[in-house]
């Protein structure tokens, strides 16, 4: 029996789908393929037919996804490598209607038959036709016709190149699948997920996760990229065989996962709305960049350096293809035409201090999104006294920044 099927009739249950953390109550239980259910009725929300809700963690990319192969079914054109984030989720409730949409124009109407708010405004034009869009992949799946009621809630600074996208269409698949009676596999809700938006594939995993770029739907799906993070830190510690080959092994003496030895610094510089999508800045760095093959072809070793630092638990390797991966895709993305630049002078000034803060003796690198927010990759040991340095040495010179330091968070959980 899978945890899912545990937790099918179940009452007040709560479904945790990827990795637990220290998060979770240390009397979760673990099953099956890496979902575990997990004893916690006092969180549990309503349960009622049609209804779910899913708290999906953001996640940075330390080898990144720029670009794609298909722009429909958002096939990548690289795999990339992440952190997900303990600090920073998304929480997502769907509820399909009493209703159902027979007789409308569902090619033209279906916006205007689902609602959603995020934090607590309603959510028009092309960011609600998105969120149809994912929908209507569920409804097609379950053979459902019913609109849908979608509320949403985000500790993530909206479109400001902090992953709030990943942490919301991971959990909107999370709970859309829950509310209509799928049953899916945490590859298939990465698969789902990534039809939302790309580096969403990545949030459904907790700690360091993998978006194998694949050559079509079935086959470009994230993964764990540790084997037995699923409740290594809690009281759980057995492997649940959920991973397959990729992975390096927990300490055996320790119990601890490498992904809870590292941290990230996120200095929050400017937490407004980004000028140009990061999808349009893909699309033209791609179409007009003579950087971007280059940084392609750079990204494979970029890649197989990264993974062999987590096999190694390497943090100095990890962090130094991070680094040269994000700064050759900011590079490329300055060739194109028009230009596309998302640093500003403070994020120029914060990657200063980054490196000031290396010369100072500090495990610290750099990497930077589709905004102007630096995310400073460090030790979990060293990440307050680096916070610490890092705010004394911009203090004066980027103004009314803030940071937030973050650890290794868990993967989806959706209750019903
Ligand atoms: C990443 N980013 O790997 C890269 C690095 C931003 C820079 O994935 O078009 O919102 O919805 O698939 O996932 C941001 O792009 O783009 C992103 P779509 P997404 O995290």
């Amino acid at each position: 029996m899978s945890g899912r099927e545990a937790a099918v009739g179940a009452t007040d249950t709560v479904v945790a789908v990827g990795a637990v953390t220290a998060n979770v109550a240390a009397s979760a239980v673990t099953a099956g393929a890496g979902l575990a259910e997990v004893s916690a009725a006092s969180t549990a929300t309503g349960t009622g037919p049609g209804k779910a809700t899913a708290t999906a963690h953001a996640n940075i990319a330390l080898i990144k996804y720029w670009g794609k192969a298909n722009d429909e079914l958002i096939i990548p054109r690289t795999s990339s490598l992440s952190l997900t984030l303990d600090e920073l989720y998304t929480t997502t409730t769907v509820r399909f209607l009493d209703e159902n949409r027979e007789g409308v124009d569902q090619q033209n109407e279906t916006a205007h038959y689902d609602r959603a708010t995020l934090d607590g405004k309603p959510v028009t034009g092309r960011p609600m036709e998105r969120i149809s869009a994912l929908l209507d992949i569920v409804r097609e799946r379950a053979g459902i016709n019913a609109p849908a009621e979608v509320t949403s809630h985000n500790t993530v600074p909206t479109a400001a190149g902090l992953a709030s996208s990943a942490s919301g269409f991971a959990a909107l698949a999370g709970a859309a699948a829950a509310a209509a009676g799928l049953d899916l596999s945490e590859r298939e809700l990465s698969r789902l997920a990534r039809r939302g938006s790309g580096s969403a594939s990545r949030s459904i995993f907790g700690g360091l996760a993998i978006w194998n770029a694949g050559h079509d739907d079935a086959s470009s799906y994230a993964e764990p990229l540790e084997a037995g993070v699923h409740g290594a830190t809690g009281s759980q510690a057995a492997n649940d065989g959920a991973t397959n080959g990729t992975a390096s092994d927990i300490s055996a003496s320790t119990g601890t996962a490498f992904t809870d030895e590292i941290a990230l610094i996120v200095l929050v510089l400017d937490a407004g709305p980004k000028a140009i999508s990061s999808r349009e800045a893909m699309r033209l760095t791609i179409e007009t960049s003579p950087g971007y093959e280059p940084w392609i072809r750079q990204h494979a070793d970029h890649l197989a350096e990264a993974r062999a630092a987590v096999a190694e638990r390497n943090l100095v390797r990890l962090g130094e293809a991070a680094e040269a991966n994000a700064l050759g895709m900011h590079a490329a993305m300055r060739a194109a035409t028009p230009s596309v630049n998302y640093l500003s002078e403070a994020s120029h000034s914060a990657l200063q201090a980054v490196r000031d803060a290396r010369a100072a003796g500090f495990p610290a690198w750099a990497t930077m999104d589709a905004g102007p927010n630096v995310k400073v990759l460090t030790s979990a040991e060293h990440a307050e006294a680096l916070n610490i340095w890092l705010q004394e040495r911009l203090d004066g010179v980027v103004p009314g920044f803030r940071t937030i330091v973050t650890h290794a968070g868990p993967g989806l959980k959706v209750t019903r």
